[in-house]
C-alpha cells in the first residue's frame, strides 16, 4: 500500500491523532516518524504512533506495559503519565516522562523517569529514576555525546517565586543518573513556559516550549542562545503559533510543540490542539469531549535564524501541505471487534493496571471477551474495564452481552466515561423484585442518578444488545433482547458534554472513552461474556 512516487500536492488533515492524544513528542529515524503522547491513568502507558509520510498515522505500541515499569494503582484522574519525550541516539530510543503522583494539591509529586530500547515496538527497559523538580522532562543529546534533561519546575509556595521556571541538568548514561546541579535556564515572572525541548541548529541552541498553560490561551514560543546553559533570548514573534485570539478556528488550545526535519530538509511542528463543542460550562468555558489531540503545521526557519509557521501567520491550519514524501496509507481497521483474536485490539486500554488474565479472557469462551467482575466504577485500583477513546463528535458503539447476575451487586454493560466521577453506564443487573433487568447509572461530578430505574428483561433473554449513539453533546442509549435490528431507545437524551476536560472536576487532561466493564461488588468474580464491540464513526 506504499505510494510509488513523491506526491508534493497532498495535504495533512488535522488533527492527525484524533481524540485524547496530548503533549506530542516527535522523532524521525530514517524514513520512519514516531509521535509519543500522554496517557495519564490509562494503562499501558504512553501511546506511540507511526507514520512514513506525516499524513497517515497508525497506533504502533504502548511501551510501559508491565507493573514493574508502571503501577498506577491509586493515582487520581488525569494524573499518572504526563508529557513523554521521545528521542533517538546511536541506535537507542529514549523515552522520558513524568509519573504524576499528586497534583491539584499544594505540593506536587512529579518523579521523572527514563526507559530505553533498541526496538521501538518491542520491549522497553525498566525505568531509571531521573529527578522530581517538575514535569515535562525532555532529553537533549548534544553533539559531543553528553546528554541533558530540561524540565519545568513546580513551586508550592504562595506566592510562587516565578511564573515560569525551567532547569537543565546533565544525565550520565553510564551511571544511569543525573549528575551535577540543575541550572536555571529560564525564570520569568510574566510568561509561563512548559513542555520544553532543546535543539541545536547551526550556531544556536534553541529552547522550544509551550507558553500560557494548556487551555484556549495556549501558544508555542521559541528562545535561543549560543550557549547551552543560556542566557536564552526570546523571539520577538512569540507566540509563533497560537489560536488564543481566534475562537472560530478548529484547532483551539494549540501549543506544546516539537519539531522534526524530513529527509528532504522540510520542517514540521507537531503540537497539541483541541476541537470545541459549542455548549459551555456554567463558568462559560467551551467543552472538549475529545480531550486534547495532536496536529501538525509546516514551519520554516527565517534568514535570521528564527522559526515561523510556513502559512505566514501564527494561526494553526486544519489543512497543511504534506511533505515531499511517498504516501504511505495504512489498512483501515474494521469497526467491529468480534473478539476472535487471542489478543485484545491495541485501541483498548484499561484503568491504572494491565489488561491481564486475572480479569479478562479471550479463550474461556471462544469468540467472546469474558470480563470477571471486580471493583466499582469509583475504584482507582482494580476495575474490570476496557475502553477506547472517542475520536469524533459523532459515533455509535455497541455490544452483545451474555450475563446472568443474581445480585444487584453484579453489573455488566456498555459505558461512556471520563473518570471515576463522571460516566454514563448502560448495564444489565439483578433486582430483588424484577429479576434480570437493565438500568442506566449516571455520574456527573459524583452526583449519581438512575434515570430509568430498573427495567425488567424477559426471563428468557440470555443475550442483551446494548448501544450508545453520541452526537456532539447528546448521548442516547438503546437496547434489545431480540437481535441487532430491534433496538429501542432507553432513557432520556443524556448530556455527553459532561464527559469533557472542562466539566470534570477531579482532573481535566484526558478525554472521553467508551467501553465494556463488569463489576462484582460481592468480590466473587461473577463474569460477563461480550460477543463483540463495535465503534463506528460518522464523518462529515
Ligand atoms: C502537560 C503540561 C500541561 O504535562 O499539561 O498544562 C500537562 N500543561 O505541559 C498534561 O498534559
Amino acid at each position: 500500500m506504499v505510494g510509488r512516487c513523491p506526491q508534493a500536492s497532498h495535504t495533512i488533515q488535522n488533527p492527525v491523532l484524533r481524540g485524547f492524544n496530548p503533549d506530542p513528542s516527535v522523532i524521525r529515524v530514517g524514513d520512519d516518524y514516531y509521535i509519543a503522547t500522554s496517557t495519564f491513568e490509562w494503562f499501558p502507558g504512553v501511546q506511540i504512533h507511526h507514520s512514513k509520510d506525516l499524513v497517515h498515522w497508525q497506533l504502533l505500541t504502548r511501551p510501559l506495559n508491565r507493573v514493574s515499569q508502571l503501577d498506577l494503582r491509586g493515582v487520581g484522574a488525569s494524573q499518572g503519565i504526563w508529557a513523554p519525550c521521545l528521542t533517538y541516539d546511536n541506535g537507542i530510543f529514549y523515552l522520558v516522562y513524568t509519573v504524576v503522583n499528586s497534583f491539584y494539591v499544594n505540593m506536587y509529586d512529579t518523579p521523572n523517569y527514563l526507559v530505553t530500547t533498541d526496538d521501538i515496538s518491542g520491549e522497553w527497559s525498566e525505568p531509571i529514576y531521573l529527578n522530581s523538580y517538575g514535569f515535562d522532562p525532555s532529553l537533549f543529546h548534544d553533539d559531543d555525546g553528553r546528554k541533558y534533561i530540561v524540565s519545568m519546575v513546580t513551586d508550592h509556595r504562595i506566592p510562587k517565586r516565578y511564573r515560569g521556571h525551567l532547569v537543565l541538568q546533565e544525565y550520565d548514561v553510564q551511571e544511569q543518573q543525573m549528575i551535577d546541579e540543575p541550572v536555571t535556564i529560564y525564570a520569568s515572572e510574566d510568561i509561563y513556559l512548559e513542555g520544553p525541548h532543546i535543539y541545536k541548529r547551526d550556531d544556536y541552541y534553541y529552547l522550544f516550549a509551550a507558553d500560557t498553560g494548556t487551555g484556549e490561551g495556549h501558544g508555542q514560543s521559541i528562545l535561543r542562545s549560543r550557549e547551552l546553559f543560556g542566557p536564552y533570548e526570546a523571539y520577538d514573534g512569540n507566540s509563533l503559533m497560537t489560536a488564543r485570539e481566534h475562537p472560530e478556528l478548529l484547532l483551539q488550545k494549540s501549543g506544546h510543540g516539537d519539531l522534526v526535519e524530513t529527509q528532504n530538509g522540510e520542517w514540521y511542528m507537531i503540537h497539541l490542539c483541541g476541537r470545541a463543542l459549542e455548549n459551555r460550562t456554567e463558568k462559560g468555558d467551551r467543552k472538549y469531549t475529545l480531550g486534547r489531540e495532536t496536529a501538525i503545521q509546516k514551519v520554516e526557519w527565517t534568514e535570521d535564524g528564527w522559526l515561523r509557521l510556513a502559512n505566514g501567520t501564527v494561526l494553526p491550519d486544519t489543512q497543511v501541505p504534506a511533505p515531499n514524501l511517498p504516501l504511505h496509507p495504512f489498512p483501515s481497521r474494521p469497526a467491529r471487534d468480534d473478539f476472535d483474536s487471542k489478543t485484545l485490539d491495541i485501541h483498548f486500554q484499561s484503568l491504572r493496571i494491565p489488561l491481564d488474565e486475572t480479569f479478562y479472557s479471550l479463550t474461556a469462551r471462544e469468540g467472546h471477551l469474558r470480563l470477571y467482575g471486580r471493583e466499582g466504577l469509583g475504584s482507582k485500583y482494580r476495575q474490570s474495564l476496557i475502553a477506547r477513546r472517542w475520536q469524533e463528535f459523532e459515533f455509535s458503539a455497541s455490544t452483545c452481552l451474555a450475563f446472568e447476575p443474581t445480585s444487584y451487586k453484579h453489573l455488566a454493560g456498555l459505558i461512556c466515561l471520563y473518570d471515576t466521577e463522571n460516566y454514563y453506564y448502560l448495564h444489565v443487573t439483578h433486582h430483588e423484585d424484577k429479576g434480570k433487568c437493565i438500568s442506566i447509572l449516571s455520574a456527573v461530578n459524583k452526583v449519581y442518578n438512575d434515570p430509568v430505574g430498573y427495567v425488567a428483561l424477559p426471563e428468557d433473554a440470555s443475550l442483551v444488545w446494548l448501544r450508545a449513539e453520541v452526537d456532539n453533546d447528546k448521548l442516547q442509549f438503546y437496547y434489545s433482547t431480540s437481535g441487532e435490528n430491534q433496538y429501542e431507545p432507553i432513557g432520556p437524551v443524556l448530556d455527553a458534554s459532561t464527559l469533557s476536560d472542562e466539566a470534570c472536576r477531579e482532573g481535566w487532561f484526558t478525554g472521553a472513552f467508551v467501553g465494556l466493564c463488569c463489576q462484582d461488588l460481592t468480590g466473587f468474580r461473577k463474569h460477563a461474556d461480550f460477543d463483540y464491540f463495535e465503534y463506528a464513526e460518522q464523518h462529515d
